[in-house]
């Protein structure tokens, strides 16, 4: 057996270092690259923070608020943002100011030892935990206001599906999917709850995320303070579709929405012409499995409610614009436009996919 030798790791490496010189080298490779480092690492902070401006602008984005309670978070956002950027630099500015004021003149010159300094050292200990303390004060006052919806809110159910929402508005006995409306500047209490894996709700303009959790019923609530469509995400991965689990929020004046509101509580029309052979095809069938059609046998719940599909804009999630050539694109094969989806069928014929259409298009 090889018997090693002991080998003198510090005298060997004394002895290599002064041999080349190495020390006085690695000091000025280590001064060079910090001052390379840090001036570079403050330009690309600099431009990070210079960009967002532009880049943000475009909606939906918390920094384009709708809603009181989304200003309150974007306020937030900003303190928060802009005392971040004053210790940034300051730090930088001292830390730049240190490296090139002490950077090593002479190679052979030891610094000063310098050891510590109580007042300093309280001082970056407290000035830290007042700003934190002061951030989390206001965080706690925002997060507050936007958990008590006031007591006269409409109230709405919000269900989150793989992979689409759906609401109900139990004091209208409304049940719809994916596209919310809601009267402008009224507030809006929405209940969440999930028959799945957890979703979270968010609409980015409008109010803060909330999850979405099965077994459990979140609170949360928003007022629109302008007419528009905002759109709305699932904020928490939640499988194969969770990126195509997006919705509307639809804020209308006051009387628009009591019109949409009048129309979704009555029952479905009945279908006449091409219409009423596709009624027959979606009564008879497969579809009626998972689809509720209020007022007639259509009861299932795994699916959207269709009572009034031909209001929508959108179909599956805003994945596709309501349009007869999108839904009959849907329904010769929903795994082909949303891989994974909940939708699955048995194939459909060309003439069974033109009367659906028709008759789903009638369902206003
Ligand atoms: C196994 C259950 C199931 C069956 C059967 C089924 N669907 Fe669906 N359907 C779904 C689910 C789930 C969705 C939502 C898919 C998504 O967006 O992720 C859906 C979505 C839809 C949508 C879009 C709704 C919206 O608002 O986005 C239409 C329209 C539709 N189905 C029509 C039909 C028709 C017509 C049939 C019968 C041929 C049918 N479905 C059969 C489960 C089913
Ligand atoms: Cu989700």
């Amino acid at each position: 057996m090889k018997k090693y030798q002991s080998v003198d790791q510090s005298s060997q490496k004394s002895i290599f270092l002064k041999k080349a010189g190495f020390s006085a080298w690695r000091s000025k490779v280590s001064s060079r690259f910090l001052f390379i480092w840090t001036v570079s690492l403050s330009g690309s902070f600099l431009a990070a923070a210079l960009l967002p401006a532009a880049a943000l602008a475009e909606p939906p984005s918390p920094l384009n608020p709708a809603s009181e309670g989304a200003q309150n978070i974007a306020n937030l956002y900003w303190l928060t943002f802009w005392i971040a950027a004053a210790i940034f630099i300051l730090v930088e500015g001292l830390l730049l100011y240190a490296v090139i004021r002490f950077r090593e003149r002479d190679p052979k010159a030891t610094p000063p030892k310098i050891h510590g300094s109580t007042p300093l050292e309280i001082a970056w200990t407290v000035a830290p935990a007042t700003i934190l303390l002061m951030v989390f004060a206001l965080m706690v006052r925002t997060m507050s206001a936007a958990a008590q919806p006031p007591a006269e809110a409409m109230q709405v159910k919000v269900i989150g599906h793989q992979w689409w929402w759906e609401f109900q508005y139990p004091e209208l006995g409304i049940t719809t999917a994916n596209e919310l409306y809601v009267p402008v500047g009224e507030p809006v209490a929405v209940e969440l709850t999930s028959d799945n894996v957890i979703h979270s709700f968010w609409v980015p303009r409008l109010a803060g995320k909330t999850d979405v959790v099965p077994g459990q019923t979140n609170s949360m609530w928003f007022q629109a303070d302008r007419v528009g469509n905002y759109r709305g995400q699932c904020a928490e991965l939640c499988g194969a579709q969770h990126a195509n689990m997006n919705f509307m929020v639809i804020a209308v004046p006051p009387d628009q929405f009591e019109l949409w509101a009048g129309r979704q509580q009555q029952p479905a029309v009945t279908a006449s012409g091409e219409a009423a052979s596709g009624e027959q095809i979606f009564m008879s069938g497969q579809c009626i499995a998972c689809h509720a059609i209020d007022g007639t046998v259509a009861q299932g719940i795994i699916g959207p409610n269709l009572t009034h599909f031909g209001s929508r804009q959108t179909i599956a999630g805003l994945m596709l614009e309501n349009t007869p050539e999108n839904l009959a694109h849907w329904l010769a094969d929903p795994q082909a436009v949303k891989p994974l989806n909940k939708m699955i069928i048995t194939e459909l014929s060309q003439d069974e996919i033109e009367a659906l259409v028709q008759y789903l298009g009638s369902l206003q």
